[in-house]
């Protein structure tokens, strides 16, 4: 059995690859290694460069993946491939220094230790020169992260670590393959882990670019929140219910403002009853679903988000459905007090909170199913 596989997941890396390969062939010489390249299709077909090295080189070898993308599925991609004693994930951008792993084996491999991470966090390690912006993001990430999980680590965003086959067949099947931080997954899935940090300096990019953006840090606090109370609540149900708080503190400020402009009744334009209803409510509607459209759209629904014309159609179903909310919200609270069972008022708080409730839970199910239904690509 192979000691060692160097799981390098990639996506536009060209100009890194083979400097990486290099300098892995260096410090591995001593070991029963293999570098296994995981290859999302880049458009600058890294997976030609790696192919290449690999037809002169037995140790190299790359998966090139047509139909799945992802950092995290990347990674699990290449260590379900390979049965090897223990598993490296480290970036293909040289930020991370090839140079500690033996240390990193050592760790798991003699020190009896079941993961061992290279660590920016840890005695000899320094974030380098970390723009203020990506330490801030990562400040807060891993602020986050011990926030929400019993992770005793100083640097649970690395990206680069060592874990053994043993502890990856324990995790194989909890693991979110969604994720960006896979690390993360380890931590929180698998109770117990014995862990080591090794530091090192993180590097400058100095070819290609990174592929962090708004998405990815959308992502990671899904991926989060489903670790921590995935087993409880759908986080993407937690967004919408995020969301749609929003969207009445949009209607109460609207409402608030409009009164004290003294918007007036819409009498005249509408029949009755709803002739006596404030047109500074209408408006508050109005606002509050276009706040939780753009907002639902681009975060809560990020994945199926309606784009140019298309966002139009979305926002009229999603319209339609805030009516039918409002509709349900109303008949729920009026029917509870007709039945007397809490209070006989339908303005009153119990019977409110209950229509609102069933109307949330409705309309997100509506939503789900209908402004954003799962569409074959
Ligand atoms: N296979 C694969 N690799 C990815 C993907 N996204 C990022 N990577 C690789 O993961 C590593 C870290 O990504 P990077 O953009 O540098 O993230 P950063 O270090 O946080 O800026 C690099 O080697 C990327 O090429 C992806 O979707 N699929
Ligand atoms: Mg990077």
């Amino acid at each position: 059995m192979r000691l060692l596989t160097v799981v390098l997941p990639t996506y536009n890396e060209s100009k890194n690859i083979p400097i990486l390969i290099e300098r892995l062939t260096k410090v591995l010489a001593k070991i029963d290694y293999e570098i296994l390249v995981v290859d999302d299709n880049s458009p600058d077909k890294t997976y030609e460069v790696v192919d290449q090295i690999g037809s002169k080189n037995s140790r190299v070898r790359c998966i090139r993946r047509i139909h799945e993308r992802g950092l995290s599925s990347a990674v699990m991609t290449g260590m379900a491939s390979s049965s090897a004693k223990f598993y490296a994930v480290m970036d293909a951008d040289l930020q991370h220094d090839e140079a500690i792993l033996p240390g990193l084996l050592k760790a798991v491999n003699e020190e009896g230790f079941d993961l061992a991470v290279g660590s920016r966090a840890a005695e000899d390690g320094s974030f380098g020169e970390f723009s203020r912006l990506r330490r801030f993001i990562s400040w807060t990430a891993t602020m986050l992260a011990k926030m929400l999980l019993p992770v005793n680590v100083k640097d649970p965003m690395s990206g680069y670590f060592m874990v053994s086959r043993e502890i990856f067949q324990q995790a194989e099947e909890k693991i979110n393959p969604l994720g960006f931080k896979i690390l993360l997954e380890f931590l929180g899935r698998v109770p117990g882990l014995k862990v080591k940090e090794v530091g090192y300096t993180f590097r400058n990019r100095v070819h290609g670019e990174t592929k962090l953006s708004g998405s990815v840090i959308r992502n990671y606090i899904v991926a989060l929140m489903d670790l921590r109370f995935g087993h409880l609540v759908s986080p993407i149900f937690v967004l919408y219910c995020l969301v749609g708080a929003s969207g009445i503190i949009v209607y109460i400020v609207t409402v608030a403002i409009g009164d004290s402009l003294g918007m007036p009744l819409i009498r005249d334009v509408w029949p009755a009853p709803f002739n006596a209803l404030p047109s500074s409510w209408l408006l508050g509607f109005g606002l509050s679903v276009t706040n939780n459209y753009v907002w639902n759209n681009y975060i809560t629904f990020h994945e199926r988000r309606h784009k140019s014309l298309a966002l139009l159609a979305g926002f009229a179903t999603f319209f339609l459905i805030s009516l039918i909310g409002l509709l349900i919200q109303t008949s729920v609270s009026y029917l509870l007090a007709a039945t007397g069972l809490f209070a006989t008022h339908a303005g009153s708080g119990i019977n409110r909170a209950i229509g609102i409730t069933v109307a949330v839970i409705t309309n997100y199910y509506l939503n789900l199913n209908f402004t954003w239904r799962k569409t074959r690509r």
